[in-house]
């Protein structure tokens, strides 16, 4: 193990350091989505979009990865490539930073460490496509994100467009009530259901504008205690979503195939959201990307409403 530069560290990137010292906003975005929740080489196209959705919308880009070993906030062109493209890239979430800043790993990272990354910089802000949850069968497997327990304990806003359907939508969010972490519908009284609009779950809380998601941030910041995340949960536009028939037939194909492969831990989401891609001829994945498309303009808008 290599000795770490504990004042090395996160290495925030210089465009997102000046932006966050002079109170500009910043949108933070994971790169797990980018390396294994999107299938390569149009992956990259995606990572640079999602940067410039960022920058149209007025504020600054923050991809966060580590890099060997290094924590990184704001990703220049090489770095986003290699997180895109490398075969060294692993999949890190909260618990995993620790050991890939000791072995020198490279890796990209899920929303617990990406939300635990950005907020420690300062960031208020983060988007993603969709958050971790509690996994179908957790009775069994007790199989439930680390996104959801890191969630409770750092001040952050993730715009996302709710969980996927291949989780347990209800349970996800009891989880999220138990463990204290506000959830805000945008626009919408029902939880989003990611591919599809609708999850058929009621959200106590409706944000109507992004001035008024920026006004709970506020709140948070002036209620001051221990700090906790808030899910700003944003439907996919209705002519962009998957056709709910065609998504309910083959979701049931997917957890079938999870099942008798026998596939477990981190790589149970990755697959089965390449076995929808696969099914559905590429539908879901058009319907993941217009969902992030729309999430990312979304924090945008919210960061610069933060900020003013
Ligand atoms: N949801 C998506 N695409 C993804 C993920 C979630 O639509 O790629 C990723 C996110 O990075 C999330 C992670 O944090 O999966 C959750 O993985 P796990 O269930 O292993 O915690
Ligand atoms: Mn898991």
């Amino acid at each position: 193990m290599t000795k770490v530069a504990g004042e090395r560290l996160p290495g925030v990137s210089d465009e997102v350091r000046r932006a966050l010292d002079r109170g500009r906003p910043v949108v933070a975005l994971e790169s797990t989505i980018i390396a294994h929740g999107l299938p390569r080489p149009g992956n990259l196209d995606v990572a640079r979009e999602l940067e410039e959705l960022v920058r149209d919308g007025g504020a600054v880009p923050a991809t966060v990865a580590v890099l060997d070993g290094r924590p990184r906030i704001g990703l220049d062109e090489a770095q986003l490539a290699r997180v895109a493209g490398g075969d060294d890239i692993r999949k890190l979430g909260h618990r995993d930073l620790a050991p890939a800043v000791a072995t020198g790993a490279s890796g990209a990272t899920t929303v617990s460490a990406t939300a635990f990354l950005a907020a420690r910089a300062g960031i208020r802000v983060f988007a993603t496509g969709g958050l971790g949850g509690v996994h179908r069968g957790w009775t069994r497997t007790q199989d439930e994100s680390a996104d959801l327990r890191l969630l409770a304990g750092v001040r952050i806003a993730v715009v996302c467009a709710g969980v996927k359907s291949v989780l347990d939508v209800p349970a996800t969010l009891q989880r999220l009530e138990t463990l204290g972490v506000g959830v805000l519908g945008f626009r919408t009284r029902e939880f989003p259901g990611f591919y599809c609009r609708g999850s058929g779950e009621p959200v106590d809380w409706t944000a109507d504008s992004a001035a008024e998601v920026a006004d709970v941030l506020r709140a948070q910041d002036v209620l001051g205690g221990p700090p906790s995340g808030l899910i700003v949960a944003n439907p996919v536009p209705a002519d962009q979503q998957l056709d709910p028939a065609l998504h309910d037939r083959v979701l049931a194909d997917a957890l079938a195939a999870c099942e008798r492969e026998k596939v477990t831990g981190q790589a149970v989401t990755p697959f089965l959201l390449d076995h929808l891609v696969r099914h559905t001829h590429g539908a879901s994945l058009e319907a993941n990307l217009a969902a992030v498309r729309n999430n990312v303009r979304l924090a945008a808008r919210i960061a610069v409403a933060y900020a003013s």
